[in-house]
Formats: structure tokens, C-alpha cells, sequence
């Protein structure tokens, strides 16, 4: 398998986010590979966004694990495959199955998925297996399960086009899913009547189109939603023979949501009553409606009630199943439905069947196992917890860092110290979680893998492999089953390829079916796996777009279910602390293993930040751009302070991303209570309870360098800049002598010479290392937040014959003028570029920045910021 792949171009599917776009891969001659956007995949249409785009500069192997390793030593595959199904076998010999566990994850493929459940669940015997999806779509899939009786998607993205009114409901869709964001932007253009309302507590880039916005507060959604329904029924707006014909439940969902009418539901949601009313009107009057949720939902300990309490809303009025309507779970990871295709998650068993004495037996009988699971696993929560008591005594870590993005991540990180066995399979070779591991197993990335995903519209894609697995790596799928082999279980992992697992998985989802489960993929059987189209389930004969069109669910009764949901009372933190919400930003995933690579995505943010209102900053005097230290009884970060007033008073607002390798304390999710939902076990991810306070800092720094260097200082952020790295510092005591802090931080040679100036008045110094007309590493220290230009300095590592003086300035010249900090990253088109062109060129369209500068004329992911800047100074010229 190690043959290098040679094709010019390749058809494959990019592996972040949910929307599942395609991407044509083409190897060049240089080593580097030529990145677009598949004309021909039905979710792009041959768009991409700036991640998707930047895709070719994150397949580096700076970074990556190239070798399996047992206590930090290199280790041949053999050693690392027998330690690995050694201990396991030694582990469950010795205090029975339940006592190890795998965490798998979203990224994983449905191959590399479909044998590690089949391992655990199905020769293990353990229900143990849960993966990263527990933190991101447990909810939306027990509110599927709740009111379809089945984890199934009931719409498509065309319906996005289709639909005269999108409600976006804890949906960053502008920054998370690009490209569904602009096929709405498109759709809207071409029909300027269709609306678009947002509820989101923040008013985020998606803002941008929406005609209504609802800052609700956190949580508040569910009492929105079930005063809807109220309000539909009381207007007499519902389908009642929708509701006789093909539902349950509707008259006791109606008897809770009847306590909410509309100034109970805007106080309680935190909105003008007016916004409610307005929001009102415009779901009862538009028949299509689709209703797009996502982790603002999820993400919360009543996650599962307000799904449903949308849901509820679009049976009430039976849009559901129709084209253009109904509620609509976007999905974050490439392959989350995937992952709860094959049983993923450790409630559910395989191919969509749960625990049932009827479903143990078939799949047992299906996999020649009569040693199948008996009962659901530790959902993650727990599984940590267990292991931190110590009942958990071996975990298998695949594609997901828990140390950064579990809930009371400190206390993962502890449970993980004290867990006698430890195994991370990973493609980088330092990950917060990966330092905990006994043994690391070097995974093929993107780009090497060979399988399937399925996105958020039910449409399974192939990924492709277009370069040949570098080092030792190898495909998750191919370390698993040789895990099970070593087990003892090789006869039922005898795979050779992915194209063999996925038929095993198509032929379980046809299993014993006979339309009693909707994830059924009859029609692949026998297809051609390496030409395999872009394919939306279910296939039973032919793929299916759209669910539910017969009003037909997969209940016992064949009806759907309302639930009555009984709003939480609204969450109000003790004076003095906030409500911390966490997310994403525009051009990083995640814990930022792939992005955190690419100069142009680490220019758009550089740094771990929060976001606060401006009364709240004037209020704790935490003064623009200095740094906040976040704390509760969980844990503490050190961020930068963003002052805005997107942010509703009393909340904040910290990206997910940061980790221990990229600043010194910027994981949020060490203050992330683990409260979870009741019913979906998914944690309340966007609602911690912390303290906010300025730091009391001596000195800011920031640098740029040629190399990585070993910083010592009470604050460090760095991100990678071309050329180079990037770096924000702050001291809380005054370092002693910077130049040798300079010399020690980037391990310079005595024969180094460091040139400096420094102004006694306003306490600022500048440092430079210059070898051969190249920077070695440019200093600035202030004891306010340094002002020099990151977009000019970080030019710095490009410019040949440099001259000290020049660098020391810290301000750039007129060959080099300030581009400001990055809005356009396909184009690395600055703020400053873009505010001349509007100002001093007239440009007063998106368009018209586009032909000037080139900004937003790519991917457009930022086309909306840009938007922005034209508005803001729009109003200023007219002041
Ligand atoms: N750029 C980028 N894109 C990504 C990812 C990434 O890491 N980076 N990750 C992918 C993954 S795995 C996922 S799951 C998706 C997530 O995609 P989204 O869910 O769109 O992203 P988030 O930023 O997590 O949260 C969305 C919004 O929920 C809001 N919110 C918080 N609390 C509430 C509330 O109580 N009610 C409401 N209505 N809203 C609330 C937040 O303010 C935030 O703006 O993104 C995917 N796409
Ligand atoms: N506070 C807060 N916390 C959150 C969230 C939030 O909104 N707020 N969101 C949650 C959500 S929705 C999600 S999805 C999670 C995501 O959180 P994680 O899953 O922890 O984040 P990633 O950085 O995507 O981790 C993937 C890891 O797998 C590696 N990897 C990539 N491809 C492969 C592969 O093919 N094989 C193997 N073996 N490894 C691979 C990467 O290098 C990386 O280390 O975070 C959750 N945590
Ligand atoms: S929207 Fe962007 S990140 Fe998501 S699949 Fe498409 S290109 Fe990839
Ligand atoms: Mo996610």
C-alpha cells in the first residue's frame, strides 16, 4: 500500500466541515498540490471555502507522526500493534470487557468507523465505544429518535434555495458552513423576498442576511419555539389534517406550550416582544420554511427539548418531507452522519439499530459474534468520569483531542495521566491528548485515506487518495483490524481494503430491513466503490432526496411525535460572573492540528480571544486588546480581550481552537462545566459559568522569527506566518534583561548580534537579528499592547536585504506599505487594503472591493466582513 498514487486529478471530498464539498486534488510536479472546488458535487457546485481553499498548504509533514511510538520511543508496527492488542486482551482477560474503551470521532472514515464499533461492540463486547459526535449531534439525534423514531435527516440543501423563510437557530452557518451560507446569500439575491431570521445571543457574521435577528438569551430558544407552537395553534395557522393523519402527541406538546404566550416568551427568550411577534408572523404566514439548527442547539443541557421544539413547530404546520420546508440539522464534522451510521455512538448498536434483544441477535448473527454488546456503553461524560475512578483501564483515542475540547478538559487531561493504558492513534505527531499516550500510532491524513463520508444532507462521497502514505502511516481501518487480528478476532476483521468494509456496511444496512430502518443502502450493493458517485441515502432501488414525503415516520405507528417541552428557566449566573459561550471562527478547525499550519488561516485570528460587551469592559476595566484571565472552579485561560457590542451584555464569547501548542493558556474547555442534557448525554458546551478580570501585566511583546523558539513568559500566543511563526507575549513581572530572554527564548548563537532601540519616555524597545539581509527574529516590547503592524512584520520574513534600522522602526516604509490585519485570506487582502479602496477609490459594493483589491473574489468567505467594513464606513462618512 505504500506505492506512491499517481493520478493527475483527483475526485475527493473535503474533510472538515458538514457541508461535505467536493474537491478535485491535483498532485503538481513540485510536490504541492492544486486545490478546487468539484463542479459536478451536488452539495458545492464548485465552491469552496477559505479552509476548503487552503487546503494544499496543510498537507506538510512539519508535524506529523510518522512512526508508531511506545513511551515516546520509536517503535516498529509489529511492537506497537502487539503492546496495543496485548494490553487490551490482558486488561479485558483480567477485569472484563467494560473495563476499556474507545473514543472515536467525526473525522474518522465510515470504514475506519465500521470496524472499531465492530470490535468493541461486536467482539470486545463492550458497549464502550463513543466518539467526539457525543459533543456535537447527540441531540439532534435522540430529537430525531424522539419524533421520527429514527436518526434520519428529513431534508436536502436544495430545499435551502427552495424555501421563502430560513430560520437559522444557533447556526454560525456564514463561518461554519460557508457554502451552504452563500447558496442561501445566492438563492436570496435572485429572490429578494425570501427572509432569512437568525437567533443566536451573538450577532455573528451571519447577521449579514438576516432581515430579523434575535439575541436571544442563552437557552432561550426553547420557550421562542414552544410559544410558537401556542401561537400557530391559537391563530388557527396549524395543518390540522397533517397532525390527525400523521402524528401523536400534538394535544399534550400543545397543553405545556399553551402556559407560553408571546410577552412570557420574550421575557423568558430575552428578545423585544415586537422581534417575537415579528418572527411569528413570518414562520405562520410562509409555507416554506426550513429551519436549520446547529450547535447553539445542541450544545446545552435542554439540547434535545429544543430540537424537538423546533421539530414540533414544522409537524404542527406539516412542513416536513416537502420541498423547501422543514427542520434541518446541519452537521459539523465530514463525517458525523457517518459515525452515527455505523453505531458510533455508545447508545446506539449498528447500522442505526439500538440495543434490543431483536437487534443484538441479528447483528450478532449478521457478524458470527455471539459475544455482541449487550447493553449501551459509557457516553463520553461518563467515560472520562469512569476512568478517572479508575474503572476504565484502557482507552483507544482515534481522530479527536479530548485534553482540549471535552468539557472540564483539565480533569480529561487527569483522567487520561492516571489511565494505565493509553492509546492515541492521531496524524500529528504533539497533540495535548497525543502527550498523554502510551503508545501513538501514525494515522494517514487527508489526502492518503481511501473511504466514504456522509454530510449533512444524507449524501455519502468518496474520499480519495491522491498522495502516497508518508513514513509509516497507515489508514485507522488497517490499525484496527490489525488490533482485532492480534485479538484474536482475525477472521471477522479479514479486510484488505475499504472497498470490502463498506460493502459489509451496505449489506448490514439491508440486513433483515424490510423498511424498518430508513438507513438502508440496498441499491449500493455490488456498486462500483472507486467510481462511486455522490450518493444520498436511502438506496433502496434508487437514492432518495427527501424524507418523509409520504407522511409516513418510522415509529412504531408509522406517525411522528410531538413532545411537550417545558421551557428551562432562564440561566442567570451569580452578579459578577458571565455566561461563557463557546465556538468557531472563520479559517480554524477545531483544535487547529491542520489549519494551525496554514500562515493565511492563522491571519485572520492569531490568538485566543474573548469577546466582551463594552459596558462590561468599562465595568471590570478591561481596556481593548489587553489580556482577561477567565476562571471558575474548573480551570483558568488567558486570553485577549475583544471589545464589541456583537456580544450581549453579561455573556462572552471564546473560540473553541487554542490549545497547549499554540499558547500558554488558551483552552477554554478547561472551564467548561460537563453538565449534560438529560436525554442526549450531549454536553452544555456554550454555557459555562466564569469570572472575568483584567491582567495585571508588566510588558506586552509581540515577535516575528525565522524558527520556533522556547518561549518563558506569563503570556505566549504563536501562529504560523510565511516564512516563519508569529507571536504575541506578555509579561506579569518586568523580565530583567530582554535581549537575553531574546537570546535564550530562540536559542541564538553567542555570535549572534542582537541590535535594539529603546524610548525611555514611553518604555517601548525594539530588537532585530538579522543574518545575511534576513530577519532571524524581530522583538517589540511595550507596556501597553504593542502597535506595530502584524501584517507588516510578518512581511518582514520574506524580505531579503533587510537593514536593522528598518526592522527597529517597527513601522513600515513606504516600499512596503501596511495591508492591516487579514479579512481575505485566499488573497491575504488586508483591512487597510480594503478601507482605501473604499474610500479612496469609491468602491462601494462588494463587487466593486472585489475588481479592486481582488478581496472576497475566491472562496467569499469574507465577503460578509467586507460587507461590514464598506457599512462602518459608510456611516462614518456620513458623519
Ligand atoms: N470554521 C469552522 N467551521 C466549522 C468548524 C470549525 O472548527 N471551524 N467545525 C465544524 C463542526 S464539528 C461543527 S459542530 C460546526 C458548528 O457550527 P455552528 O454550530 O454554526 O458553530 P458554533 O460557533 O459552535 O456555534 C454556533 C452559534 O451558536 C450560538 N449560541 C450559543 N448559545 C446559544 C443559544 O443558547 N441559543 C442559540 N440560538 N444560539 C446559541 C453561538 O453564539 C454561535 O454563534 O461547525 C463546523 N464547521
Ligand atoms: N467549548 C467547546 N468545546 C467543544 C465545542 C464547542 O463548540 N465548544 N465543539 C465540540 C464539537 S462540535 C466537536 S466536533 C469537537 C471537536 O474536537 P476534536 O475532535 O477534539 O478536534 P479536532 O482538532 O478536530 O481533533 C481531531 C484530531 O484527529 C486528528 N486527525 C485528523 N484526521 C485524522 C485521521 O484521519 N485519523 C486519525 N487517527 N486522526 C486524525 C487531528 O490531528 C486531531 O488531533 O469539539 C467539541 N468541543
Ligand atoms: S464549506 Fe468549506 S470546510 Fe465545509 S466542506 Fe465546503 S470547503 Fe470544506
Ligand atoms: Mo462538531
Amino acid at each position: 500500500m505504500n506505492q506512491q498514487v499517481a493520478s493527475p486529478t483527483v475526485r475527493t471530498t473535503c474533510p472538515y466541515c458538514g457541508v461535505g464539498c467536493g474537491v478535485l486534488a491535483t498532485p503538481q510536479a513540485d510536490g504541492s498540490v492544486a486545490i478546487a472546488g468539484d463542479p459536478d458535487h451536488p452539495a458545492n457546485f464548485g465552491r469552496l471555502c477559505s479552509k476548503g481553499s487552503a487546503l494544499g498548504e496543510t498537507l506538510s509533514l512539519d508535524g506529523r507522526l510518522l512512526y508508531p511510538e511506545i513511551a515516546g520511543d520509536r517503535a516498529s508496527w509489529d511492537e506497537a500493534l502487539d503492546r496495543v492488542a496485548g494490553t487490551f486482551r490482558q486488561t479485558i482477560d483480567q477485569f472484563g470487557p467494560d473495563s476499556v474503551a474507545i473514543f472515536g470521532s467525526g473525522q474518522l472514515l465510515t470504514e475506519d468507523y465500521y470496524v472499531a464499533n465492530k470490535l468493541m461492540k461486536g467482539f470486545i463486547g463492550s458497549g464502550n465505544m463513543d466518539t467526539n459526535s457525543r459533543l456535537c449531534m447527540a441531540s439532534s439525534v435522540a430529537g430525531h429518535k424522539r419524533a421520527f423514531g429514527s436518526d434520519t435527516v428529513p431534508g436536502n440543501y436544495e430545499d435551502l434555495e427552495l424555501a421563502d423563510l430560513i430560520v437559522l437557530v444557533g447556526s454560525n452557518l456564514g463561518w461554519c458552513h460557508p457554502v451552504l451560507y452563500q447558496r442561501i446569500v445566492k438563492a436570496k439575491a435572485e429572490r429578494p423576498d425570501m427572509r432569512v431570521v437568525l437567533i443566536d445571543p451573538r450577532r455573528t457574521v451571519t447577521a449579514d442576511i438576516a432581515d430579523l435577528h434575535l439575541a436571544v438569551q442563552s437557552d432561550g430558544d426553547s420557550a421562542l419555539f414552544v410559544g410558537l407552537l401556542a401561537h400557530l395553534a391559537q391563530h388557527g395557522l396549524t395543518a390540522p389534517d397533517f397532525i390527525a393523519d400523521h402524528t401523536s402527541g400534538y394535544s399534550a406538546a400543545l397543553m405545556v406550550a399553551e402556559d407560553w404566550p408571546l410577552e412570557r416568551v420574550a421575557e423568558a427568550a430575552g428578545v423585544p416582544p415586537k422581534a417575537v411577534e415579528i418572527f411569528y408572523s413570518w414562520f405562520a404566514q410562509t409555507e416554506k420554511v426550513v429551519t436549520v439548527y446547529s450547535q447553539g442547539v445542541n450544545q446545552s443541557a435542554s439540547g434535545t427539548d429544543k430540537v424537538n421544539a423546533i421539530i414540533n413547530c414544522h409537524l404542527a404546520t406539516g412542513r416536513i418531507g416537502r420541498a423547501g420546508m422543514g427542520p434541518f440539522s446541519v452537521t459539523g464534522q465530514p463525517n458525523a452522519m457517518g459515525g452515527r451510521e455505523v453505531g458510533g455512538l455508545a447508545n446506539m448498536l449498528a447500522a442505526h439499530m439500538d440495543f434490543t434483544p431483536e437487534t443484538i441477535d441479528r447483528v450478532g448473527r449478521f457478524w458470527g459474534s455471539n459475544t455482541v454488546a449487550k447493553a449501551p456503553g459509557l457516553k463520553a461524560v461518563d467515560m472520562f468520569a469512569a476512568m478517572a475512578r479508575g474503572e476504565i483501564k484502557a482507552v483507544w483515542i482515534m481522530a479527536t483531542n479530548p485534553v482540549d475540547s471535552m468539557p472540564e478538559a483539565d480533569a480529561v487531561r487527569a483522567a487520561l495521566v492516571a489511565c494505565p493504558f493509553v492509546v492515541v492513534s492521531d496524524m500529528s505527531a504533539r497533540t495535548d491528548t497525543g502527550i498523554t499516550a502510551h503508545v501513538r500510532l501514525p494515522a494517514a491524513g487527508w489526502g492518503e485515506k481511501d473511504g466514504t463520508v456522509t454530510n449533512s444532507e444524507r449524501r455519502i462521497s468518496r474520499q480519495r487518495p491522491f498522495l502516497a502514505l508518508p513514513g509509516e502511516a497507515r489508514p485507522d481501518w488497517w490499525i484496527v483490524k490489525e488490533v482485532a487480528r492480534r485479538m484474536g478476532f482475525g477472521q471477522s476483521f479479514d479486510y484488505e481494503s475499504p472497498a470490502q468494509i463498506f460493502a459489509e456496511h451496505v449489506a448490514l444496512t439491508a440486513f433483515e430491513n424490510e423498511g424498518s430502518r430508513s438507513l438502508d443502502l440496498t441499491g449500493l450493493g455490488g456498486a462500483d466503490y472507486a467510481t462511486l458517485a455522490p450518493t444520498q441515502w436511502p438506496v433502496r432501488r434508487k437514492p432518495t432526496a427527501r424524507m418523509f414525503g409520504d407522511g409516513r415516520f418510522l415509529t412504531p405507528d408509522g406517525k411522528a411525535r410531538f413532545v411537550p417541552v417545558l421551557p428551562p428557566p432562564p440561566f442567570a449566573p451569580p452578579p459578577g460572573s458571565f455566561i461563557l459561550n463557546t465556538g468557531r471562527v472563520r479559517d480554524h478547525w477545531h483544535t487547529m492540528t491542520r489549519t494551525g499550519k496554514a500562515a493565511r488561516l492563522s491571519a485572520h485570528y492569531a490568538e485566543p480571544f474573548v469577546e466582551l460587551h463594552p459596558a462590561d469592559a468599562e465595568r471590570l476595566n478591561i481596556r481593548r486588546a489587553t489580556l482577561v484571565r477567565l476562571s471558575n472552579r474548573h480551570g483558568s485561560a488567558v486570553v485577549r480581550a475583544l471589545v464589541t457590542d456583537r456580544q450581549r451584555p453579561g455573556h462572552l464569547f471564546a473560540p473553541m481552537h487554542w490549545t497547549d501548542q499554540f499558547a500558554s493558556s488558551g483552552r477554554v474547555d478547561a472551564l467548561v462545566t460537563a453538565k449534560v442534557d438529560p436525554v442526549s448525554s450531549q454536553p452544555a458546551l456554550k454555557m459555562a459559568e466564569v469570572h472575568a478580570e483584567p491582567v495585571n501585566v508588566r510588558l506586552y511583546g509581540f515577535f516575528v522569527a525565522a524558527s520556533r523558539p522556547t518561549l518563558d513568559a506569563g503570556y505566549w500566543a504563536i501562529a504560523e506566518a510565511i516564512g516563519g511563526l508569529r507571536g504575541e507575549l506578555a509579561w506579569f513581572e518586568e523580565p530583567a534583561d530582554l535581549a537575553a530572554w531574546l537570546r535564550t527564548a530562540f536559542a541564538l548563537p553567542d555570535t549572534a548580534a542582537v541590535q535594539s532601540v529603546r524610548d525611555a519616555r514611553s518604555g517601548r524597545s525594539s530588537f532585530a537579528v538579522i543574518k545575511d539581509g534576513r530577519l532571524v527574529v524581530a522583538l517589540y516590547a511595550a507596556p501597553d499592547p504593542v502597535l506595530v503592524s502584524r501584517q507588516w512584520a510578518s512581511g518582514l520574513l520574506e524580505a531579503d536585504d533587510l537593514s536593522a534600522v528598518a526592522v527597529l522602526a517597527g513601522r513600515p516604509g513606504a516600499d512596503m506599505p501596511d495591508s492591516g490585519a487579514i479579512v481575505c485570506s485566499c488573497f491575504s487582502v488586508g483591512i487597510n487594503t480594503i478601507t482605501s479602496a473604499i474610500t479612496q477609490q469609491g468602491c462601494s459594493t462588494v463587487e466593486a472591493v472585489g475588481a479592486c483589491t481582488k478581496a472576497g473574489t475566491n472562496c467569499g468567505s469574507c465577503r460578509a466582513e467586507i460587507r461590514g467594513i464598506i457599512h462602518a464606513r459608510g456611516l462614518q462618512a456620513a458623519e
